[in-house]
């Protein structure tokens, strides 16, 4: 089966309790949709986890983004427009996103360790379109940015596919499902809060693991939910 997940925000634990209840196995594949890190306390663990399985497939989130941004500039000479834009995204990963809890615990790690996770950050897709039991699903971390008739994927930036935040109200394709997270569901609508959305031919599955809510999870063969609290 494939499933999806994303923003787990540190949330080992829970991480952990919802590969235990989806049984995954070696024949799984898991579409891991970004913001493994930052704000809850083993953002590292969670991306270390993902690192040694070979069938976790994973999305560049925000938080992955500002992540690598500061550890690739580690060591080298940067150009004063490099420079500026570390230090403004340090600044604000560390301060305002939560990055401090996974910028310590990524310098306690051994270097080759953290010679591994910055080779492997620099694998993250920013999005995946891919079709299964006849449904098509075009899969990233925040999805396609602003609403305007007619977008399609090629015309977005990376940016705007792991930044931006969706209109959940608009379909944005007619035939295929953006499959996100990045937004909390209670934040798109209260009535959902806790829970996966599916309307408008968006499927959000950030159930605010982090703030309380719940990790959920998606089985794209079946639509099946799938929850931890
Ligand atoms: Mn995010």
């Amino acid at each position: 089966m494939h499933y999806v997940m994303a923003d787990v925000h540190g949330c080992f634990d829970k991480y952990c309790s919802m590969l235990k209840k989806i049984q995954f196995c070696d024949d799984d594949t898991l579409f891991f949709l970004g913001d493994a890190v930052d704000r809850g306390p083993d953002g590292i663990k969670v991306l270390l986890d993902i690192m040694k399985r070979g069938n976790v497939v994973p999305f560049l989130g925000n938080h992955e983004d500002m992540f690598y941004r500061v550890i690739r500039s580690i060591g080298r000479e940067l150009t004063l427009d490099e420079k500026i834009d570390v230090e403004g995204t340090m600044e604000g990963w560390v301060n305002y996103e939560g990055g401090d809890s996974t910028w310590a615990a990524y310098n306690a790690l051994p270097e080759e360790t953290k010679q591994a996770l910055l080779d492997y950050l620099g694998t993250f897709r920013i999005y995946t379109e891919l079709s299964l039991n006849g449904r098509r699903f075009l899969l990233a971390h925040a999805g396609l940015g602003r609403y305007r008739e007619g977008k399609t994927p090629d015309q977005c930036t990376s940016e705007e596919m792991i930044w931006e935040r969706m209109d959940y109200d608009k379909v944005y394709l007619p035939s295929v499902f953006l499959v996100t997270g990045h937004t909390p569901t209670g934040y798109i609508d209260p009535a959902f809060a806790n829970r996966i959305i599916k309307k408008n031919n968006h499927i959000a599955i950030d159930c605010g693991a982090v703030f309380g809510g719940t990790l959920g999870c998606l089985c794209l063969e079946t639509l099946e939910e799938y929850y931890v609290s």
